[in-house]
């Protein structure tokens, strides 16, 4: 058999059943062989909107998901959402077909491992017949228990030879890793001792499957609950979540976690963004930090105590510490506090124009709550974050690790096939819905029911409001009004354009049917300055 059809066959052997690419010489053959093995296959426009559709896919699912592109071009039109997915340990299997070694002038030529491991994603390569299927084994591996963006480079050449298809073995299950007994008894101790502590969850937490165990730990030591932007959902409905700690945290929530006297935080980087530049965590605080990996504890701020090991262990690891302890911080009055204090209840001015609070948390009370909710990066990004409830951690897609606008699209529609289930609200702004523009006809044509909110200021507003208000000229972050729901029909979705509430009532009809994607050009106000931002410019 083919190297090419080996390859895709002993993919799709290995439980791959959803590819996103754009096909090209070079990966036509692989791909063909994965469909024809039982693959569904979702064709992109554009590369880079086929690499975030992997990735929301994989976020969303926690599978291994593969992008499929032809060689040199098809690959370096992935790399800033393949930025994205290795900063955000996604595991994303990316086949990229490649020159062969002695085609020195191609055309497609280019060092695509140095390429990809420039951004941080693993250079996995199909070296020759005799070792594909193992090489094959290697790299879904890597992706899988690493949780790294592997690119698997398939050359022309050794795609085209003849090889055994007998697929070589994936590699054993890995317990999660325990944390060290001396470790569990000293961060017990400070836990022992707090009068308010404070847990802050992150997506490490999401991944080891903690939640419940945190719940249990918050109930035993009384600590409120927060998580990190992308581990939002994860302490849904606890009557003790203060919700996003952070630049998205609410009034009540920043006092609540400002108050802790102990902070312990797991699978979270503890990074600018979850302790607004470390303001938001007292200097008086002792802080413990939980993470599988060494490298991340301290690595953004100072911490008390470090412990290396899987979040659900360490967690359980501690509940059972603290047997017998009880702490009488969470009171009824304590959650009637925390339940008051959430964003939808504070209050706002609201100006003569769509006004983008009133308009989310309309959209908040209209839609089900069994969603997904996928962020693109801008200003607006905290609007959806602060006022639209996620079910669970599944149901928040944040891929800002690399704080690109325009990943937003691609990862809601990757996000919608991994969770059919569920209304998938993907909140882009203008920007970012043009840098995506490209899909718009993949959303149209494969029609699922998505709902698009595009927070249309006409401008790219986080520039507008950083530098404004020091003087600078603007003009050229503002542009003319763009027809969004023009665009959208054109695409085959439905467009609307929203510049009063009211103009909701057609969302209101298109979820009854849900006959084909909705995008909402949401004429918002472009004066209103969102408060989260004033502090987040600071990190430039
Ligand atoms: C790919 C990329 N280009 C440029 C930027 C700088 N940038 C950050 S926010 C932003 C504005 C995005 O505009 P829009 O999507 O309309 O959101 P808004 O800020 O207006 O809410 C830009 C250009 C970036 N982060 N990523
Ligand atoms: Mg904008």
């Amino acid at each position: 058999m083919l190297v090419a059809e080996a390859v895709g066959r002993a993919l799709a052997a290995s439980g791959i059943d959803v590819v996103f690419g754009l096909l090209g010489s070079g990966n036509l053959t692989v791909t063909n062989a994965m469909r024809d093995a039982g693959a569904r296959f979702y064709a992109a426009r554009h590369e880079g909107g086929a690499i975030c559709m992997a990735d929301g896919y994989g976020r969303v699912s926690g599978r291994v998901a593969v992008c499929s592109v032809h060689q040199g071009p098809g690959l370096t039109n992935t790399v800033t959402g393949l930025t994205e997915a290795a900063k955000s340990r996604t595991p994303v299997l990316v086949l990229a077909a490649d020159t062969p070694a002695a085609a020195l002038r191609s055309n497609f030529r280019i060092d695509q491992a140095a390429l990809v491991e420039a951004v941080g994603a693993v250079a996995e390569r199909v070296h020759g017949p005799d070792t594909a299927m193992a090489d094959v084994a290697r790299a879904v591996r890597r992706a899988r228990v690493e949780r790294r963006a592997v690119v698997l480079m398939l050359p022309l050449d050794v795609q085209a030879a003849e090889c055994d298809p007998a697929p070589a073995p994936g590699g054993p299950d890995l317990a999660p890793a325990a944390p060290a007994d001396a470790a569990v008894e000293a961060a017990a101790a400070t836990l022992r001792a707090a009068e308010r502590p404070a847990i802050i969850a992150g997506r490490g937490a999401v991944l080891a499957g903690a939640g419940p165990a945190l719940r249990r730990l918050g109930e035993r030591t009384g600590a409120v609950l927060a998580t990190s932007a992308v581990a939002n959902g994860l302490f849904a409905g606890d009557p003790y979540a203060v919700g996003i700690g952070g630049g998205f945290s609410s009034p009540v929530a920043a006092r609540l976690l400002g108050e802790a006297d102990a902070v312990i935080a797991f699978g979270a980087a503890l990074n600018q963004w979850t302790t607004r530049h470390g303001t938001l965590i007292a200097a008086t605080a002792r802080v413990v930090q939980v993470d599988r990996d060494e490298e991340a504890i301290g690595a953004h701020r100072p911490v008390d105590a470090g412990i290396v090991g899987d979040a659900a262990t360490t967690a359980e690891a501690l509940v059972a510490a603290l047997d017998g302890h009880a702490s009488g911080r969470r009171t009824a009055a304590l959650a009637e506090e925390i339940a008051a204090g959430a964003w939808r209840h504070v209050p706002y001015e609201e100006t003569a124009r769509l006004d983008p609070r009133t308009l989310t948390i309309a959209l908040d009370e209209m839609l089900p709550l069994e969603r997904t909710v996928v962020v693109d990066s801008g200003h607006f990004m905290g609007w959806p974050s602060m006022y639209l409830r996620v079910p669970d951690a599944d149901g928040f897609v944040f891929p800002q690790a690399f704080q690109c606008v325009g990943l937003g699209l691609g990862n809601a529609i990757g996000a919608a096939i991994a969770r059919p289930d569920r209304l998938t609200v993907a909140a882009l702004g203008d920007g970012g819905a043009l840098l995506a523009l490209p899909e718009l006809e993949t959303l149209g044509r494969l029609g699922l029911p998505v709902l698009v909110v595009i927070y249309d200021d006409a401008a790219y507003g986080a520039e507008v409001h950083h530098f404004r208000p020091m003087g600078q000229a603007v003009d050229l972050a503002q542009f003319p009004e763009t027809d969004f729901a023009g665009l959208a029909d054109a695409a085959g979705c439905r467009g609307l354009e929203v510049r009063r509430i009211e103009d909701l009532e057609g969302v209101r009809e298109w979820l009854a049917d849900r006959d084909r994607p909705l995008v909402l050009d949401a004429r918002v106000d472009p004066d209103i300055c969102a408060e989260w931002l004033e502090e987040a410019f600071r990190g430039h």
